[in-house]
């Protein structure tokens, strides 16, 4: 990949996948932070054009225009050949995760964030009990696709560790617990040499 380019905000998980990824697979690129919380139209006009719904994570390779997290996941472990992108069993779990960590802890951990942030307003009764639901089993089954593996597909990260990292890492700003294993998994994950914080891969004037 040449010419990388990531659009992103430290407070957006949905980046933070993309950012990690590409830190972990050492794809060289540059990221620029986009204020996701301003009115969309004040975004750069360069970001406007690519991201049809004004959403980061964008990423431009070579001029290429790429969005949703997971699908620029699976590009960037095929093109690089890293993070399970070079086997195609390993690729095919690797989009399993992925869809399941959109459809689950993607789901319910940025909305526990958001009403946090918003104390509750506009999230009808029960929402929030649900979500959290929601999480327990998420919480179980991440056990269970670690199983005793340090990462979730073997010995080494692949697009699928990046993918849950996203939002799990923030599970304490949700209100929410990890479970054992994922505790560990996390810490394992924050040890990895290419490993950065929110704040650092997306840094606020
Ligand atoms: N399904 C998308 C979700 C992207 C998304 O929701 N991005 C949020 C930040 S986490 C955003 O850009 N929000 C700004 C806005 O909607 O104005 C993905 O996986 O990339």
């Amino acid at each position: 990949m040449r010419n990388v380019v990531l659009f992103g905000h430290s407070d957006s998980g949905h980046a933070y996948k993309v950012a990690l990824a590409l830190s972990l697979a050492g794809v060289a690129h540059q990221r620029r932070t986009v204020d996701i919380w301003a009115d969309p139209a004040s975004r750069p006009a360069e970001f406007l054009t690519a991201s049809p719904f004004a959403e980061v994570p964008l990423l431009l390779a070579d001029g290429e225009a790429m969005t949703q997290s997971a699908s620029i996941l699976t590009e960037i472990a095929q093109r690089s050949g890293m993070l399970g992108g070079d086997d195609a069993d390993r690729m095919r779990r690797a989009r399993e995760i992925l869809f399941w960590e959109a459809n689950r802890i993607g789901m319910c951990l940025p909305q526990l964030i958001e009403d946090r942030r918003v104390s509750g307003k506009g999230f009808p009764e029960g929402a929030v009990d649900w979500l959290r639901m929601r999480y327990a089993v998420d919480c179980a089954r991440f056990d269970r696709l670690l199983g005793d593996s340090p990462f979730l597909l073997g010995d080494a990260p692949t697009i699928a560790d990046c993918c849950v990292m996203g939002y799990a890492q923030w599970h304490e700003k949700a209100g929410v617990c990890a479970s054992d294993a994922m505790a560990r998994w996390l810490d394992r994950m924050r040890a990895l040499p290419g490993y950065r914080t929110a704040a650092e891969f997306f840094p606020t004037a």
